[in-house]
């Protein structure tokens, strides 16, 4: 498959409600969709990076210049004859791993396009539906969080994640979990806490938590294996892997017990199916994270979270809790029996996007052949 050219699309999409973590609040998500063209079939990827490095060092602006600078000129007029031949063509930029994996993905769905097989297959995937839950935003007001609660449970979700900061973490914790005492059930702290704070995080134990994700530090592997040693939930990281290194040392160190992955912040397919094994051999189980993706990155998630150590619910909802107008058909929705999506079966990411709903929402384009 030669590539002959490569477009960038920065599109900005109004979010339902507003989603406030501990590091911030968003009311849209901009995020640069990556088509790439070869041989008269077309493949996307979506770039997870926001307009703040608040999540991650990358922005939209530092993945643009990465994306048009230096990867994409890389991948120009190359032959690829599978997907493992599309990392080593930019293995010489270090970091970036979010504008890595926007056009890395891209192309592996224009090889499973080109296939005619659903990208799941071409990643390995084993299951036709996949386990989600929901991640719900601090609130402002307690009595908002458990409507906002009661609303996404009654709605079929089997799994609810809550963001959590200082100051909001054991009344709305122990609130939501006696409303709900059997509900699977997890805090979200985006590196809000520091080891000091070992004492007061391990008063969450008793609540029965499927995890506390990423309490410490964005880059400080470390100081969770200190604080996992002094607590029984399960530490689950996110913002600190980066990549294959930092999942080594996450097992390594027993930093946590389980890995949220996301293939935008571990750089692509490639690295997320070289952690899925090692984890896998590591006995450490992962499940999909999200970051708020249209229609083009969610399906690449439920792709990815076909494969056999996806062992835990994934932070992919439906469309319609995202996006009044998803730029891609058909939306994703919920299977209320058993807190299941669908993997599509169409080839590739098994989705269609909508070309005037892209140009709608669309800021900024770049064509480079
Ligand atoms: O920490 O998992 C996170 C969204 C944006 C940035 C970081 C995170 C999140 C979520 C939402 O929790 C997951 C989703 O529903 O897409
Ligand atoms: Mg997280």
């Amino acid at each position: 498959m030669k590539i002959d050219s490569v477009e960038l699309h920065l599109i900005e999409l109004p979010l339902v409600h507003p989603f406030r973590t501990s590091f911030g609040i968003e009311r849209e998500r901009p995020c640069i969709l990556v088509e790439v063209h070869g041989e008269g079939v077309t493949g996307w990827g979506e770039c997870v990076a926001n307009y703040a490095p608040l999540y991650s060092a990358e922005t939209v602006e530092t993945a643009w210049h990465i994306l048009s600078d230096f990867l994409v000129p890389a991948l120009l007029g190359q032959e690829i004859g599978e997907p493992a031949d599309i990392a080593p063509l930019y293995k010489h930029v270090r970091g970036h791993p979010m504008a890595k994996a926007s056009l890395e993905n891209a192309t592996w769905d224009l090889l499973a396009k080109a296939q005619g097989v659903p990208l799941s297959a071409l990643l390995g995937g084993v299951r036709d539906r996949v386990e989600v839950g929901v991640s719900i935003g601090i609130q402002p007001t307690l009595e908002g969080l458990l409507d906002r609660v009661d609303g996404f449970v009654a709605a079929g979700y089997g799994r609810i994640k809550m963001k959590i900061e200082p100051g909001w973490l054991l009344e709305p914790i122990g609130q939501v979990r006696e409303r709900h005492p059997h509900i699977r059930l997890m805090a979200d702290a985006n590196s809000a806490f520091i080891l000091d704070d070992a004492p007061l995080l391990r008063q969450l134990d008793p609540f029965n938590l499927l995890m506390i994700e990423q309490p410490l530090g964005y880059d400080d592997i470390a100081n969770h294996a200190r604080l996992q040693a002094q607590m029984e939930t399960p530490i689950c990281l996110d913002e600190s892997i980066h990549g294959v290194a930092d999942a080594q040392a996450m097992i390594d160190l027993q930093a946590g017990r389980i890995i949220n992955m996301k293939v935008g912040r571990v750089g692509g397919f490639s690295n997320a199916l070289t952690i899925h094994d090692m984890a896998q051999a590591a006995g450490i189980p992962l499940w999909c994270g999200g970051m708020l993706e249209t229609g083009i990155g969610r399906a690449a998630n439920v792709h990815l979270a076909s494969l056999p150590n996806f062992q835990l619910p994934g932070d992919i909802s439906a469309t319609d809790r995202y996006y009044h107008e998803d730029i891609a058909e058909p939306p994703f929705v919920l299977n209320t029996a058993d807190s299941t999506m669908a993997v599509p079966t169409g080839p590739g990411i098994g989705v269609e996007v909508l070309r005037d709903r892209v140009e709608k929402a669309r800021l900024r384009h770049l064509v480079l052949a």
